[in-house]
């Protein structure tokens, strides 16, 4: 495949849809047929995907008082989930996405309420904000939500939301719907309240380096782990940092215990610490990506666009970007949370750093 450097012919002008006779095109037209070549360049751009998904960030203490609101104007039981989705204007606000593959929401439980049973198709992840006394039972398991708690719900697994505390709970919902819907794909099905089984995925997968032995004739659960408690995450982040000094890069990745790989099949999910006046230069690689504060303040650039994240803030930036991440404070670490495309990516073999020149990869197997 040559690069765009050398492919003398890219800038050649094609033919423009106006160019056709109109009764050819209206010909063409009523028997569903279209010309590819005045939308070839669209399709199949020079050197760089076209990204509808612009860099955009989202305030937690701008849209948090709006939230407030829609727990008073509608019921847990006129919502199922009460949800102010985090909707990226280059798309359009109506196809709610962040990302060309993430969806985001801000989800309001009010004390006593119940999300009800159901599981869908598309996966989807929590993200705690603020509040206590929430849990989610996803299949049968009832995982505590405690701000920072990234909590899976993988597809087809059964869950519920419910809140025995006295204050609101809030939390970051990022799922693989756009990609799911646009797949016509994503579909739920509705249940019933659903037990609590005996046995937590912490107890038994949260210690790393070590996993239960099946029983011979078994094999590990497709999620062993449920629930990433912050507490666990932050100590981690802060031991590699500690461990190297010269460490740039400090950031852990969720993953499935038993197997190493990606916590989930569609998205990626990671936690970067900052250490106090620490820029961090990203380099552009495919997948989209999201932050979010956890803890601290930090600056993202991307493209034209620099946002200055305070806690429980969130922005997104398209595939193919640079990116440069700035803490600002001078003498606290800052936390982040991370939601990318990475596992998509590398299964469709399209997955690429450009730390030089363009390096498209060749067949399905990416390095
Ligand atoms: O909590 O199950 O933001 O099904 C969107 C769809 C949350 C959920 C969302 C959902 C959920």
């Amino acid at each position: 495949m040559s690069s765009p450097e050398n492919s003398g012919h890219a800038d050649v002008t094609l033919g423009r849809l106006e160019d056709l006779p109109a009764p050819y095109r209206a010909e063409l037209g009523a028997l569903n047929l279209v010309p590819l070549w005045p939308s070839l360049r669209a399709v199949l751009p020079p050197g760089k995907p076209a990204a509808r998904t612009m860099a955009t960030a989202w305030s937690y203490e701008a849209l948090r008082p709006l939230l407030m609101q829609a727990g008073a104007l509608t019921p847990i039981e006129k919502a199922e989930r009460r949800v102010l989705v985090l909707a990226n204007p280059g798309h359009g606000l109506e196809k709610m996405q962040a990302t060309p593959a993430i969806y985001l929401g801000m989800q309001l439980l009010l004390p006593g309420e119940w999300a009800p049973s159901h599981r869908h198709t598309p996966n989807a992840v929590r993200m705690v904000v603020e509040g206590v006394g929430a849990w989610t039972n996803v299949d049968g398991q009832k995982c505590v939500m405690e701000r920072g708690d990234l909590i899976l719900t993988p597809t087809g697994l059964w869950h519920e939301h419910g809140h025995d505390g006295t204050e609101p709970v809030v939390w970051l919902d990022v799922l693989d719907l756009p990609l799911m819907y646009y797949m016509e794909a994503s579909y739920h099905i509705n249940g019933t309240r659903q037990a609590v089984k005996s046995g937590r995925s912490e107890q038994r997968y949260g210690q790393g380096g070590v996993v239960p032995t099946p029983a011979y004739d078994q094999r590990q659960p497709d999620y062993p782990l449920l629930r990433y408690p912050w507490k666990d995450v932050k100590a981690a982040l802060e031991r590699l940092a500690a461990d190297d000094p010269a460490l740039q890069q400090v950031q852990v990745s969720y993953v499935n215990p038993a197997t190493g790989q990606d916590a989930e099949n569609v998205l990626g999910f990671h936690a970067l610490m900052l250490r106090p006046g620490q820029t961090l230069q990203l380099p552009a690689r495919s997948p989209a990506m999201v932050f979010h504060q956890i803890e601290g303040a930090a600056e993202v650039r991307v493209l034209d666009a620099v946002f200055a994240l305070a806690q429980a803030d969130t922005c997104c930036a398209p595939g193919y970007s640079e990116l440069v991440l700035r803490n600002l404070s001078s003498t606290e670490a800052a936390f982040l949370f991370i939601a990318d495309e990475s596992p998509l990516h590398r299964k469709l073999g399209v997955y690429e750093v450009r730390d030089g020149a363009a390096k498209m990869p060749v067949g399905p197997r990416p390095v």
